[in-house]
């Protein structure tokens, strides 16, 4: 199997709104292995520093406020593809385009309140993953379910 690792946060609306289990339930039960989590508030700077690829776009600011004005839910996922496959579960970046059946189609409405962030790429994930965690952070361990969900 292609392990790879992929940062997703549930951001401080899928707190607020008490959706952190639902949204664990649908990494975990598809097969996903949790490595690292934490509930954290991140401070502007920081909200700056994850989201600086987005600094020249006109809702940088307002994005950045939000990210820092509450808890952050912040994990690491591992498996076979969970960098492409967290994407899909989580849905398009607008909410009124995201399909049901995912995150953002079935919980959240508008693009500037979508709940999740998830790392769109090997590049970011590593990036992202540095940035929210230290190395010792970081678990390493054999799934007992592995097995069957891999053959
Ligand atoms: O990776 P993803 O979260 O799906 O979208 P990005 O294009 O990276 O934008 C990050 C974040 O910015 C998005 O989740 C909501 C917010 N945003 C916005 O408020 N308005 C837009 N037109 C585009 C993105
Ligand atoms: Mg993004």
């Amino acid at each position: 199997a292609q392990m790879e690792r992929t940062f997703i946060a549930i951001k401080p609306d899928g707190v607020q709104r008490g959706l952190i289990s639902e949204i664990i339930a649908r990494f975990e039960r598809k097969g996903f292995k949790l490595v690292a989590i934490k509930l954290v508030n991140p401070t502007k700077s920081f909200a700056q520093k994850h989201y600086h690829d987005l600094k020249e776009r006109p809702f940088f600011d307002g994005l950045c406020d939000f990210l820092s004005s509450g808890p952050v839910l912040a994990m690491v996922w591992e498996g076979e593809g969970v960098i492409k496959y967290g994407r899909k579960l989580i849905g398009a970046t607008d909410p009124q385009k995201s399909e049901p059946g995912t995150i953002r189609g079935d919980l959240a409405v508008v693009v500037g309140r979508n709940i999740i962030h998830g790392s769109d790429g090997p590049e970011t994930a590593k990036d992202e993953i540095n940035l929210w965690f230290k190395p010792e952070e970081l678990t390493s361990y054999t799934s007992n379910q592995e097995k069957w969900v891999y053959g």
